[in-house]
C-alpha cells in the first residue's frame, strides 16, 4: 500500500512510517506500516481523516491561539484545522473515531475530537514543539497539553496570588510615576504578568531542588523586577545620591541597569536569586549569564543544573534581532557551555521602540522563531491570563528539569506607554496605541473575573491596591523580604582579591617544577600518538631533563599544571585551544587507534593528584561574541578559577567587540564588578595579510584607564608562565589582555631555561641582555619585533644600540622602564619601534608613557610602518620592504634630538 496522496504532498513526508512515528502520530504510522489488505473503505479514510486533523492541531493550533490581548488581527485563516479540509462532513461530527495518540481519551466523537484540541491548543496558550526530533519530550509535552485542555487547575489561593502579584506590578508602576516624575524607568505596563510568572518561576524551580537562580534582563521592566522579585526597596534604589557616591571611584550605572543578589525564602528551601548587570547593548547578557551559570553549576558540582538555573528574559525586537542569540544557543548543548538548559521568557510587547511592522521586524512568524533551531518547544501565551501564564511557566519549568534543555515562555502583552515614558507612542503607532488606551489593565480584568467567580469581592481587590500603596509609601519591600540569616555555602568572598598589584606572586621551587614536569609528559594509560605529537611529548620530556631549551606549549602547560597542583581550578576556551591553532599546545593527546568516545584521548592535567584543581579545556563553538560573553560571566562569578579565551587570531576578537567595551573594561568601574578573564589574542606581523596580522592593541590600549585591565605582550616562554601564574596568585582580579605569539612559538631564540621558571617572576620591562651600557641608542619595542631586531643589530654590527622591551603595556611599567633608561645615560637617541602601522599598535597610546619616563630634554622618535587604513599588506614582498625600512629607522636613522 503506497502513502496517500495527502502524504506525498505534505512536507513531513520522507516515504516511510518511522518518519510519521518520529514526528508525532504513532497511531497514524501504524495505519500506514499495517499489512496490505483490501483497499480502504470509507471508514478508513474517515479515520485517517481524523488522525491527520488531530496532528494538524499539534503543529498549527497555535495559529488560531488567542494570544494577543489586544486583539488587533484576526487568526490567520488556516484551513488545515478545518475538518472540511480533509474530507469530513458535518455528518461526521457525532461519528465516533480512534483518537491515535490523542491524551485523555481514546475513542470518541469528531465534535468532542475538535473540542479538546481546541481547548488544549488554541486558547490563552498556544504551542510549538512538533520540531522536536525526539518522540519522548513530543510525547512529554502533548501530555501535558492535551490532558490540561485549556483547564489549568489553578485553586482559589492561587489565583489570590496571582492577583496579588499582578497588584504588586501594576501598583509600583503608579507609585513611581507620580513619586518620581520624568525618570526613564521603562514601564512594565502592559506587561505585568512578567511579576506573577517570575515568582512562579522561581517557586517551581524551588521546587524542583534549585539552590540559586541567575537571571539577565535588558530595561524593560527591570526596576519592577528589582522590587517585586529581587526585594529592592524603592528606597534604595532611588535614594543614591544623584552624583554617585563621592568616596567611590565608580562611574556607576542607571538604575535600569543595575543588578542585584539576595537570598530567598521559599516554601521549598532557600533560595539565591541574582540579576546580572546588564549593558544597554540588547541580549548580550545571555551568554554572561549562562558563564555565570556554569561557573556555578561547577564549584557545587551540577552536572545536569539541577541546583542552579538560568532564566533568560528577552525582549520580542531584541530577540529575533540580534545575532548574539542564535550563538547562545548554539552554545547551549554544547559539553563546555551547557547549562542543563535555559528558562526563556520573552517580554513579547509586540514593538522595539517604534518598529512594530511585522515586515519590518522580522522575516519569521514569531519571534521566538530562532527558538527552534535547538528543538526547544515556545510556549506562546495570552499575558492578560495569569492563569494560563502559571500554566505556561509549569510546564516550561517541568519541561526544563525532565530534559535539561532550553525551554521558552513568550509572553504575549503590549506596551502601555511609549518607548520609555517620555515617548509619544501614537506618532508611530497610533491605531496599535488606541487600542492600548482603550484595553483595561491586566490586573483590572483579572480582579474583575475573579470577583464574577467569587474568589473574592471588590473590595478586598481594592484592598490589595491600597496594602501595595502603603508598603511602598512606608519605604517596604513587596516581595518575600530577603533572608538575612541564611548562610550560603557556595557564596564567594571577593574581598580577598581587591589587593595590591604590586603584590610579590609566589615563586615555584625546581623540585615542584619537576614533578609537575613529570606528570604532563606521563601517560597513564597507553594511547598510541601521532608522530609529530609524539615529537612534542619527546621533546617536553627533553626540556624537563634540561637537554632542550622550555618552550611556549611546555611553559604554558607547566603554568596550568602549578595552579592546578595548589588548587586552583584552570578553564581554557577558544577555538581549536585544545592542541592550539598553531599547534603548540597540545594539552589534548588523541589516541591514533580509539575514538574519543572510547577514551581515545589523554588529557595530562588532568593527572597532576587527587586533590588537584578541575582542569577544562574547551575546543569551543566557532563563535567569539557568545563564547567571550560567556567566559567572562564564568570568571566574575569564580575568582578560583583561571579563566582563559583564545581567539583563533587576534582581530577576531573585534566580533566581541561589545563584550570588550561593555563588560571587560568597563564593568568594574560601573558596577564593581570584579573579573580576572585572560585573553590571549594571537598578534604579529608575520607577512600574511590584513586579517591574520593584528590583535588590534591600539583598542584595547585606548580602553585603559583607572587601571582596569592589563595589556602585555610576553616575548619568551617564562614570561608567559609567570603572567599566568601571577593572574591567580595575586590578590587581585584584573583582565588581562595577552598579545600571545604566532612565529615566535618556534622561534629558536624565544626560549627560556627552567631556571627562569623556578626563579623568575613576571618582567614589565625587559633589558637588553647584553646590557651595552655605552650604548649611544635606545630602541623600545613590544614583542616579537624585538627578535628582528636584534638579528638586525647583530647582522650589522651595532653594538651601541640597546634593545629594550616592554612586556607589560599597561599599567605601564613607569618605575621599571625609567630604572633601565636610566642605565643608559648616554643614550642620545632614544626609539621606539614597532610594525604595526603608525595609526594602530601601542605609539600614539603610549607615547606619553614613554615620554614621561625619558630623561629630561629628550624625547622618543617613531620607527614603524606609516599610518595605514589596512592592518597590514597582503604581498610578501611589500611586507618585507616595509620591515626593512622599519630596521633601517629604528637602529640607524638620525632624528633631530
Ligand atoms: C544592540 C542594541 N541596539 C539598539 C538598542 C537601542 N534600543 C533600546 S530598546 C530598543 C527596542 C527593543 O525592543 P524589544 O527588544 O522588543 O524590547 P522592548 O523595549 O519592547 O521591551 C532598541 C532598539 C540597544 N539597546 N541595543
Ligand atoms: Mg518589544
Amino acid at each position: 500500500m503506497s502513502a496517500p496522496d495527502w502524504l506525498s504532498t505534505s512536507p513531513l513526508y520522507s516515504g516511510n512510517a518511522a518518519y510519521l512515528e518520529q514526528f508525532g502520530d504513532a497511531a497514524l504510522a501504524a495505519w500506514l506500516g499495517r499489512p496490505v489488505s483490501a483497499a480502504t473503505d470509507e471508514s478508513d479514510a474517515a479515520q485517517v481523516a481524523v488522525l491527520r486533523l488531530i496532528n494538524a492541531y499539534r503543529y498549527l493550533g497555535v495559529r488560531q491561539a488567542a494570544l494577543d490581548p489586544l486583539r488587533r488581527f484576526e487568526p490567520p485563516s488556516t484551513p488545515e484545522l478545518d475538518p472540511a479540509h480533509y474530507g469530513l462532513t458535518d455528518a461526521d461530527l457525532t461519528r465516533e473515531f480512534d483518537t491515535g495518540s490523542l491524551f485523555g481519551v481514546e475513542r470518541t466523537t469528531l465534535d468532542d475530537i475538535l473540542q479538546r484540541l481546541r481547548s488544549a491548543y488554541c486558547g490563552h496558550v498556544g504551542v510549538e514543539y512538533m520540531h522536536i526530533t525526539e518522540v519522548t519530550r513530543k510525547r512529554w509535552l502533548q501530555e501535558r497539553i492535551e490532558s490540561a485542555q485549556g483547564r489549568f487547575g489553578v485553586t482559589a489561593a492561587q489565583k489570590k496570588r496571582l492577583l496579588k502579584r499582578l497588584t504588586d506590578a501594576e501598583t509600583l508602576e503608579k507609585f513611581l510615576h507620580t513619586r518620581h516624575v520624568g525618570q526613564k524607568r521603562f514601564s512594565l505596563e502592559g506587561g505585568e504578568s512578567l511579576i506573577p510568572l517570575l515568582d512562579h518561576v522561581i517557586a517551581r524551580c524551588a521546587r524542583h531542588g534549585a539552590k540559586e537562580i541567575v537571571m539577565g534582563m535588558a530595561h524593560r521592566g527591570r526596576i519592577n523586577v528589582l522590587v517585586n522579585i529581587m526585594g529592592r526597596t524603592v528606597d534604595s534604589l532611588y535614594d543614591e545620591p544623584q552624583d554617585g557616591h563621592p568616596e567611590t571611584p565608580l562611574s556607576g550605572d542607571v538604575k535600569y541597569h543595575q543588578g542585584f543578589s539576595t537570598d530567598m525564602g521559599t516554601d521549598y528551601g532557600p533560595v539565591h536569586l541574582a540579576l546580572a548587570f546588564n549593558p544597554s547593548h540588547l541580549e548580550i547578557v545571555h551568554p554572561v549569564v549562562r558563564g555565570s551559570v556554569r561557573a556555578r553549576q561547577d564549584r557545587r558540582g551540577d552536572v545536569l543544573g539541577y541546583e542552579v538555573v538560568p532564566v533568560i528574559l528577552h525582549g520580542d525586537a531584541a530577540l529575533s534581532g540580534q545575532g548574539v542569540v542564535m550563538e547562545s544557543l548554539n552554545m547551549s548543548q554544547t559539553r563546555g557551555f551547557r547549562n542543563g538548559g535555559a528558562i526563556h521568557v520573552v517580554i513579547n510587547n509586540q514593538i522595539g521602540f517604534t518598529t512594530s511592522d511585522p515586515r519590518d521586524v522580522r522575516s519569521t512568524l514569531y519571534c521566538t522563531d530562532v527558538a527552534k533551531m535547538v528543538e526547544a518547544p515556545v510556549l506562546h501565551v495570552n499575558g492578560d491570563d495569569p492563569e494560563a501564564v502559571a500554566f505556561a511557566v509549569q510546564t516550561a519549568v517541568d519541561y526544563r528539569y525532565t530534559f535539561h534543555k532550553n525551554v521558552f515562555i513568550d509572553l504575549v502583552c503590549y506596551r502601555r506607554h511609549g518607548h520609555n515614558e517620555q515617548d509619544e507612542p501614537l506618532a508611530t503607532q497610533p491605531l496599535m496605541y488606541r487600542r492600548v488606551q482603550a484595553h483595561p489593565s491586566t490586573r483590572t480584568l483579572y480582579a474583575q473575573r475573579l470577583v464574577d467567580e467569587g474568589v473574592l469581592t471588590q473590595a478586598e481587590a481594592d484592598d490589595l491596591v491600597d496594602v501595595c500603596r502603603e508598603r511602598l509609601e512606608h519605604g517596604r519591600p513587596l516581595s518575600a523580604p530577603a533572608l538575612s540569616d541564611f548562610k550560603e555555602t557556595f557564596a564567594t568572598d571577593w574581598s580577598r582579591f581587591r589587593g595590591d598589584a604590586g603584590a610579590a606572586t609566589p615563586g615555584i621551587s625546581a623540585t615542584r617544577l619537576d614533578f609537575l614536569g613529570e606528570r604532563i609528559t606521563t601517560l597513564e594509560h597507553e594511547i598510541e600518538l601521532h608522530p609529530r605529537v609524539q615529537k612534542v611529548l619527546d621533546d617536553r620530556r627533553r626540556m624537563r631533563a634540561g637537554e632542550l631549551a622550555v618552550d611556549w606549549g611546555y611553559a604554558e602547560n607547566l603554568a596550568y599544571a602549578s595552579l592546578l597542583d595548589v588548587g586552583y581550578n584552570v578553564r581554557v576556551s577558544g577555538q581549536d585551544s585544545a592542541r592550539g591553532t598553531f599547534f603548540h599546545r597540545h594539552a589534548v593527546w588523541h589516541d591514533q587507534k580509539r575514538e574519543r568516545r572510547q577514551s581515545g584521548v589523554y588529557v595530562p592535567l588532568e593527572h597532576i593528584h587527587a586533590r588537584q584543581g578541575n582542569f577544562t579545556i574547551i575546543d569551543s563553538l566557532l563563535s567569539e561574541e557568545a563564547v567571550l560573553a560567556f567566559e567572562y560571566g564564568y570568571s566574575t562569578a569564580d575568582p578560583d578559577t583561571l579563566v582563559v579565551w583564545e581567539a583563533q587570531f587576534g582581530d577576531f576578537a573585534n566580533g566581541a567587540q561589545v563584550v570588550i567595551d561593555q563588560f571587560i573594561t568597563s564593568g568594574e568601574a560601573k558596577w564593581g564588578r570584579l573579573c580576572g578573564l585572560t585573553l590571549m589574542l594571537p598578534h604579529g606581523f608575520e607577512g600574511q595579510g590584513p586579517e591574520h596580522s593584528s590583535a588590534r592593541l591600539e583598542r584595547f590600549l585606548q580602553l585603559c584607564a583607572q587601571e582596569n585591565i592589563q595589556v602585555c605582550v610576553p616575548t619568551l616562554p617564562a614570561q608567559m608562565f609567570h603572567l599566568l601564574r601571577r593572574q591567580l596568585l595575586r590578590p587581585l582580579r584584573k583582565p588581562l589582555v595577552v598579545l600571545s605569539p604566532k612565529s615566535l612559538l618556534r622561534h629558536p631564540a624565544s626560549t627560556s631555561s627552567l631556571a627562569d621558571l623556578s626563579d623568575g617572576a613576571f618582567l614589565p620591562v625587559i633589558d637588553d641582555p647584553r646590557q651595552p651600557r655605552e650604548a649611544r641608542r635606545v630602541v623600545v619595542c613590544s614583542g616579537r619585533v624585538w627578535f628582528d631586531l636584534e638579528a638586525a643589530r647583530a647582522a650589522r654590527g651595532l653594538d651601541d644600540v640597546a634593545l629594550v622591551r616592554i612586556e607589560q603595556l599597561y599599567p605601564f611599567p613607569d618605575a621599571e622602564f625609567g630604572a633601565v633608561l636610566d642605565v643608559y645615560p648616554l643614550a642620545g637617541t632614544l626609539v621606539w619601534a614597532q610594525e604595526e602601522p603608525m595609526n594602530q599598535g601601542a605609539w600614539y597610546q603610549t607615547l606619553h608613557h614613554l615620554n614621561r619616563c625619558a630623561p629630561a630634554g629628550r624625547r622618543f622618535h617613531y620607527a614603524g610602518r606609516p599610518a595605514a587604513a589596512a592592518p597590514a599588506s597582503g604581498y610578501i614582498s611589500r611586507h618585507r620592504a616595509e620591515l626593512e625600512a622599519l630596521l633601517r629607522d629604528a637602529l640607524e636613522t638620525s632624528y633631530e634630538v
